[in-house]
């Protein structure tokens, strides 16, 4: 089997991808394309979305995590990414990947304009077929360019932090439950536990959500996650 998967630099739902596929074992080479530009490329490329991530698997061309877990059960069902109730997993997928991956992806946005280091910290480990030390050495020239097309406004990124309390509430009932966090992970695991991993990028989120059994599931399926924002969040917007 040949993958070839694309992300951008820090995504989480690309990271996603990379976990299901080291739970198949499947080899993979994996590839960053821009921040922000991205879309343009996927264009080019002829995927017909604008989202990464997206996967060449056998010379076919697969869109969006949802797909991508569905693309590599289809072609290596084991370990299965739908097994026990298919149902409750796809339900649990499906919030992850339409409220809880986006939700944080704003604050994200937010945060990296309002926190000028970040940037550089989620460069690392990203495979833009530059040395990830001249990327950074190259960003204060990209830097502008970025962040003018990050428009995310106070008042999304506020909502969005207040709501996260909430959303760690719903996967902390999600593994009560044994919709996740079992044995074997499953596509929900890893569409949940990689926006978890996300929050757990903020030094001000830390520490409330890894007392959850929510950080502990996320640390445990993504250990290894780039990336730090510092304490830019205002405290009125921390609802734990
Ligand atoms: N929910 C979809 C979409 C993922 C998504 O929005 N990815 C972001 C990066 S984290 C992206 O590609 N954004 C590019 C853009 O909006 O231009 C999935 O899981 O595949």
């Amino acid at each position: 089997m040949k993958v070839r998967l694309y992300g951008v630099p820090g995504s989480h739902p690309a990271r996603c991808a990379e976990l299901m596929l080291r739970h198949k074992e499947i080899p993979y080479t994996r590839t960053d394309l821009p921040n922000m530009t991205s879309r343009y490329i996927l264009r080019l490329m002829g995927y017909g979305v604008s989202t990464v991530p997206v996967m060449r698997l056998d010379g076919r061309r697969v869109t969006t995590t949802r797909g991508i877990a569905r693309a590599l059960d289809a072609a290596r069902p084991e370990p299965p990414l739908f097994a026990g109730d298919r149902a409750e997993i796809e339900r649990a997928e499906a919030w992850a990947d339409d409220e809880l991956q986006d939700g944080v992806r704003q604050l994200a946005r937010w945060a990296v304009k309002h926190d000028r280091e970040a940037m550089a910290t989620f460069v690392d480990g990203a495979r833009m077929g530059v040395p990830v030390g001249l990327l950074k050495r190259a960003l204060p020239a990209i830097r502008p360019t970025v962040t003018l097309q990050l428009k995310v406004g106070d008042a999304t990124a506020r909502a969005c932090a207040e709501a996260i309390p909430g959303q760690i509430d719903r996967v902390d009932a999600l593994l009560a439950e044994g919709t996740i966090g079992g044995r074997r992970p499953n596509a929900a695991d890893f569409q949940v536990a990689t926006s978890v991993r996300l929050m757990l990028t903020f030094d001000q989120l830390r520490r409330p959500i890894a007392a959850h059994p929510a950080g502990e599931h996320a640390l445990r399926l993504c250990p290894d996650y780039p990336g730090r924002f510092r304490a830019i969040l205002p405290e009125e917007w921390i609802r734990f």
